[in-house]
């Protein structure tokens, strides 16, 4: 088989602004839009690929908008030359050329991933081990000052076409479950209710929470109640729920620790904070080993980064197959032509095109900060 390398890698930054003003996670985490970079991957032949990924600010994850500039910019040179058909080896050179850093492996990982699907010819969720372009639900946060503006949310949330709530709790363990408790009489038991902390609970907060919610615990997933497993482990003793695991998913060791601990009923895998395809499929698939519910997601983007989830989570079993988000209709901005991922309350691989099927809009990304060749 004919060498292919990687000839080119050009990487764009773009601020994605809500169109809902602003988007609020506990402890006061207010955000008017997302950041996400953008790279592209062109081999010898001229195959291409593209990846996004990006962040919701510096004060949810480790991983600060800037630091993934100059990160991407250091490893695009260090990939050129690099055969794309393996992704793996590709994430290999990144390693060896820098240590940690996942969210500037990502967007790259991301492109690798489109290249290697389309010099294969093949749609990526057959290249990642799927059954078919299979669909996975959408959720879409609700947030809201008082109970009686989170339950009319919620309502907006189902007009929106969303089946899958998630309630943003985290603060004052009352307040948050009188919210709760809101949704859930305003939407019914059919509607399925994650209440995600994004780590804000003390123990003791979290616990009172969950004591308020009452002895069914108004049916919710409780999702990161408190910023370390440990923490969250000793939640188990007051919770016998479902409980979700997302922001301490950083890595193999870490999901297995949350394993071990018991409470990973379900994790979120989001690409960026874990360093792209490459070690979200491994941690993914040794999930789905462990018999364990899967989100594969990330805390930004717009259709380009829907689609690789819908790609993602079409190739895990269905089973296990959560839930995922669309971005694309959370911003103004799409800098990506093709269809939309988005399928009524669903996110679907949309094409039998090969990769993620979809091209860049240049215009709308303006200069890149990266364009480096072999
Ligand atoms: C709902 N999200 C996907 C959006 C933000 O990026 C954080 C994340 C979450 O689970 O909180
Ligand atoms: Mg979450």
């Amino acid at each position: 088989m004919a060498r292919m390398r990687i000839e080119r890698v050009t990487g764009w930054s773009i601020h994605l602004p809500y169109a809902e003003g602003s988007y609020r996670m506990a402890g006061d985490r207010v955000t008017t839009g997302m950041d996400a970079v953008v790279v592209r991957v062109v081999a010898d032949d001229g195959t291409m690929g593209i990846g996004e990924s990006g962040t919701v600010g510096v004060t949810f994850d480790a991983h600060h908008a800037a630091g993934q500039v100059a990160g991407v910019t250091m490893l695009a040179s260090a990939v050129l030359g690099a055969d794309p058909r393996s992704p793996q080896a590709v994430h290999r050179l990144m390693n060896a050329a820098l240590t940690g850093h996942p969210y500037a492996k990502s967007p790259i990982d991301i492109a690798v991933w489109d290249l290697a699907a389309r010099a294969a010819d093949t749609p990526m969720w057959k290249l990642l081990g799927g059954d078919g372009a299979e669909a996975t639900p959408l959720y879409r946060p609700v947030q809201g000052a008082t109970p009686a503006d989170a339950a009319a949310k919620a309502h907006e949330r189902l007009n929106q076409g969303y089946r899958r709530l998630q309630v943003k709790v985290g603060d004052d363990p009352i307040v948050d479950a009188q919210r709760v408790l809101a949704v859930r009489e305003a939407v019914g038991d059919e509607t399925v209710i994650f209440a995600d902390a994004n780590c804000g609970f003390s123990l003791s907060a979290a616990r009172r929470f969950v004591r308020e919610l009452g002895v069914d615990g108004a049916g919710v997933f409780l999702e990161q109640p408190c910023a370390t497993l440990q923490d969250c482990a000793h939640l188990r003793d007051s919770w016998a729920g479902p409980m979700v695991i997302d922001e301490c998913i950083t890595s193999l060791a870490a999901l297995l620790q949350a394993y071990e601990y018991g409470i990973a009923d379900g994790v979120t895998i989001k690409l960026t904070r874990v360093g792209g395809i490459t070690p979200a499929a491994t941690i993914r698939d040794v999930a789905v080993q462990l018999g364990i519910g899967v989100t594969v997601e990330d805390a930004s983007g717009c259709n380009l980064a829907d689609t690789t989830f819908a790609h993602l989570n079409a190739s895990t079993p269905a089973r296990l197959r959560t839930h995922s988000v669309d971005f694309d209709s959370w911003v103004t901005i799409t800098h990506v032509d093709g269809p939309s991922a988005r399928d009524g309350s669903f996110l679907r691989p949309q094409t039998d095109a090969p990769g993620l099927g979809l091209t860049l809009r240049e215009e709308v990304l303006g200069d890149p900060f990266v364009d480096v060749s072999v």
